[in-house]
């Protein structure tokens, strides 16, 4: 009878192995996918006018329940309405703090740069979705809805932006500086506690009204029942391929007889 040869009997199983395991892997995916925690949003009504050329600004704490994970991602709105006799959408800079840390600059001071220190003039409503996955920044707003810096927006500010993300001081902030207070910032944290949004209008001349702002939390997933049982399933068919091919010395040597003694 044909034992067959060792190195095309482990060639096939390898190949079964590997079909197995993109199978069960692509399992998993489905599995992990379908029983994520759908996220949440929390809209926070304010309705508060924002201190005209006051660095104080306006505070706006808010507590959130306890989550059933902790953060994957985050994504804010934000709702302002200009002042009937003006508003100046260069003079605003609005962050956002978690309730045990975490921190992101969601507006500073749009479109403050170098031969431009007091930002955009533009005094629209503004509407606006922030994520850090959205494609253009929103300190550079007119840029990408015109084409030019120098063209004033005519309808409301709305979309999808990414923060702003500027951490740097209000009085000094630039196009270039470094973006590091993105909302990634709080991936990973639990979201339950106080959440504070705060806005300022630091240029004295135009005024914005906060009308509202919300939180829209989305969960890292949990790996369900079925798919740890997966998981199981794969690092038992790897075991069982190591010790039947990897190391086949260690089943030879413990079927061999024992020795005869000396004589
Ligand atoms: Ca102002």
């Amino acid at each position: 009878m044909n034992a067959g040869n060792p190195n095309r009997s482990c060639r096939r199983l390898c190949l079964v192995g590997g079909a197995a395991v993109l199978l069960l892997g692509g399992a998993w995916h489905d599995i992990e996918a379908a029983e994520g925690f759908p996220p949440q949003t929390f809209t926070f009504p304010v309705q508060a006018w924002i201190p005209d050329g006051d660095d104080s600004g306006l505070a706006d704490a808010r507590s959130l329940p306890a989550g059933p994970a902790p953060i994957l991602s985050l994504v804010v709105t934000l709702q302002l309405s200009p002042h009937p006799e003006g508003a100046f959408l260069g003079d605003l800079f609005v962050s956002l703090a978690g309730p045990t840390a975490g921190y992101s600059v969601l507006l500073n001071r749009p479109g403050r740069a170098p031969g431009r220190p007091f930002g955009y003039s533009d005094g629209v409503n503004v509407h606006i979705t922030l994520s850090d996955a959205a494609s253009a920044d929103v300190h550079n707003c007119r840029l990408t809805l015109t084409g030019d810096e120098n063209i004033p927006l005519n309808i409301p500010l709305t979309g999808l932006w990414q923060p702003d993300a500027r951490a740097t001081d209000p009085a000094d902030v630039l196009t270039d500086d470094p973006r590091t207070a993105g909302l990634g910032s709080f991936a990973g944290l639990e979201p339950g506690g106080t959440w504070v949004l705060f806005a300022a209008d630091v240029s004295g001349g135009g005024q914005y009204r906060l009308d509202a702002w919300s939180l829209e939390v989305h969960y890292i997933p949990e790996p369900s029942t079925a798919g740890l049982l997966i998981m199981a399933l794969l690092v038992g068919s790897a075991r069982m391929v190591r010790r039947r091919f990897l190391h086949p010395g260690a089943n030879a040597l413990s079927a061999m007889p024992s020795p005869a003694p000396f004589r």
